[in-house]
């Protein structure tokens, strides 16, 4: 079976991040998504509309998801590949080239983002 991660914080969930995920699951057989705690998004200076527990429930929900498991913090990427057997690694591109230290572990690939939509662009669009 042919695995695939990817990683995310997911908040406001968008046709962007179904993109992402839905493609990223046609690399292989199997897709997990490592979704950022709240702790850790405080760590990358987001704050979340919503909290892990319903971030984490709607990517589970999804058909071509596999598996949720919590993000916790940059450096668990390679154990998570090899304790989950991982074959590919996929992130959206404004990650380009950020996550090549993993091609040791796994095969990486990068993937257009879907334009014109974000979850910052959500939220201002909510003030308006
Ligand atoms: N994404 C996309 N198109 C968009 C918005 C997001 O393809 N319009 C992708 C991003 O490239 C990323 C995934 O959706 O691969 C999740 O995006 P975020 O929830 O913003 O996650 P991020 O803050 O990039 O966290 O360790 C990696 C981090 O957890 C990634």
């Amino acid at each position: 079976m042919k695995k695939v991660i990817t990683y995310g914080t997911f908040d406001l969930f968008h046709y962007g991040h179904l993109r992402i995920l839905e493609r990223a699951r046609y690399y292989g057989d199997y897709l997990i998504v490592a979704v950022s705690t709240d702790e850790f998004n405080a760590l990358k200076g987001k704050i979340c509309t919503y909290p892990y527990e319903h971030r984490s429930k709607i990517v589970a929900a999804l058909k071509f998801v596999d598996e949720v498991i919590p993000e916790n913090n940059w450096e668990q990427k390679i154990d998570d590949i090899k304790n989950n057997g991982v074959d590919v690694f996929v992130m959206g591109n404004d990650w380009e080239g950020k996550f090549d230290f993993l091609k040791k572990y796994c095969e990486v690939i990068y993937l257009p983002r879907t334009d014109n939509i974000s979850t910052t662009q959500i939220k201002e669009d909510i003030r308006k």
